[in-house]
């Protein structure tokens, strides 16, 4: 980061004009070089009873700190007025937004959790092998979904979840779409009017590194999509998964199932039930990295999707939801697959307003199991912030719509 700094000492000038006034130093600088959307955490040393920061002459924030981030370059006069009877004090600095020396990726360049439920796919995508710790896997991950590696990673039943960030802060642009996450789903053929097939809704949350640390132990929000506010959408639902123990399988009439009793399982709605083991998927389900017997997860839960068009357990269609769900609408369609970071809402469901974040994280959103086809898991292969622009591919001008 090129940040030329030139300390202040304010009130030094006034030092020699009385001895009542303390040197003052106000922990800010007169300015700053960063580059556009990377954080500038500003901590002034001096405190009032109220404060006031202005970006050009606006006021942004009435906080004692503050966190300048820009979306475009150029130059940014920043004011802040401290307000107190006794102590008041005004200050002007200047913040110059440049471009980054090294381009960003628009792409996944980090993954800081994967914390898959039981499924199928689970020691599979990614795979696991002898002697891996957690570290290996969350490296693994990294390999298959950064970048334009799209490698698809599956998060699991319910609640299981992988967190990713970029190489800079996603901009929250008002009225845009901000990222874009590629999963796995597809609409049947026979059908595609109905926009069933496999669609295996994940949950998206998001967090601003307020903190500034780069380490994901700030605040989460649910990105409230099209199912959020529905009465048959739980929130703080909770569920427990548990190593299988030895136990004698039970297969099940359909013959695609070989042990319907394989992982049991108990949520917070009194409910119990197993996640099978199927013919097609013979490995562990339950992560072989993990050491303790039992997983838990907690979130909103989606009402179940799939309907079993033959009655007797052999033909499941999962139809997707409207909007804003990962794994839910086929890659194809773009917007459906998009995601606007003013859709955040806090654990209350009440609207909060980000500049923009800097950690995705993304769980399998139903508890449902559809026969042969198991549980319904979310993957996920890729993810995009909408505001880079892409080699040879300049974004569209919003204004030309
Ligand atoms: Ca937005
Ligand atoms: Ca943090
Ligand atoms: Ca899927």
């Amino acid at each position: 980061m090129n940040r030329t700094a030139f300390a202040i000492i304010a009130a030094a000038l006034l030092f020699g004009c009385s001895n009542e006034i303390p040197m003052v130093n106000l922990g800010i600088d007169d300015v700053y070089y960063i580059p556009r959307m990377q954080k500038l955490d500003l901590h002034p040393a001096l405190t009032g009873e109220q404060y006031e920061w202005y970006v050009n002459g606006i006021c942004v924030n009435h906080e004692k700190d503050y966190i300048f981030i820009a979306d475009e370059e150029g130059d940014y006069t920043l004011e802040l007025k401290i307000i107190d009877p006794d102590t008041p004090y005004h200050f002007t600095f200047d913040i110059h937004v440049l471009h980054e020396e090294i381009e960003y990726s628009p792409y996944i360049s980090k993954v800081y959790e994967y914390c898959p439920a039981p499924g199928q796919f689970v020691n599979e995508m990614p795979r696991y092998e002898e002697g891996d710790t957690y570290q290996d896997i969350l490296q693994k991950c990294e390999e298959s979904i950064s970048g334009t590696n799209d490698i698809m990673i599956t998060l699991g039943a319910y609640g299981g979840y992988v967190t990713f960030g970029f190489d800079h802060t996603v901009i929250n642009r008002p009225g845009e779409y901000d990222f874009r996450i590629w999963g796995n789903a597809f609409y049947e053929l026979t059908n595609p009017d109905a926009r069933g097939g496999s669609a295996e809704p994940g949950i998206v949350m998001v967090s601003y590194d307020r903190n500034c640390n780069g380490i994901p132990d700030d605040d989460w929000y649910e990105l409230a999509g099209s199912e959020y506010y529905k009465p048959e959408t739980l929130h703080d639902y909770r569920i427990t998964y548990y190593r299988p123990t030895a136990h004698v399988p039970e297969e099940d009439d359909t013959g695609y199932l070989d042990d319907t009793i394989y992982i049991p399982w108990a949520d917070s709605e009194g409910a119990t039930g197993y996640i099978a083991k199927n013919i097609f998927h013979s490995q562990d389900y339950f992560p072989k990295w993990v050491d303790g017997n039992e997983l838990t997860f907690a979130g909103s839960r989606l009402a179940p999707n799939g309907i079993d068009l033959s009655d007797t357990g052999r033909y499941f269609v999962l139809y997707a939801y409207d909007h804003g769900y990962v794994d839910n609408h086929p890659n194809d369609y773009a917007d459906l697959n998009s995601f606007d970071i003013s859709w955040a809402v806090d654990s209350k469901g009440k609207p909060v307003t980000l500049p923009g974040i800097d950690f995705v994280r993304v769980y399998t959103g139903l508890n449902q199991y559809c026969g042969w086809l198991g549980e319904t898991s979310t993957e996920i292969a890729r993810a995009q912030d909408l505001h880079i622009d892409l080699p040879g591919v300049p974004l569209p001008d919003p204004l030309d719509n």
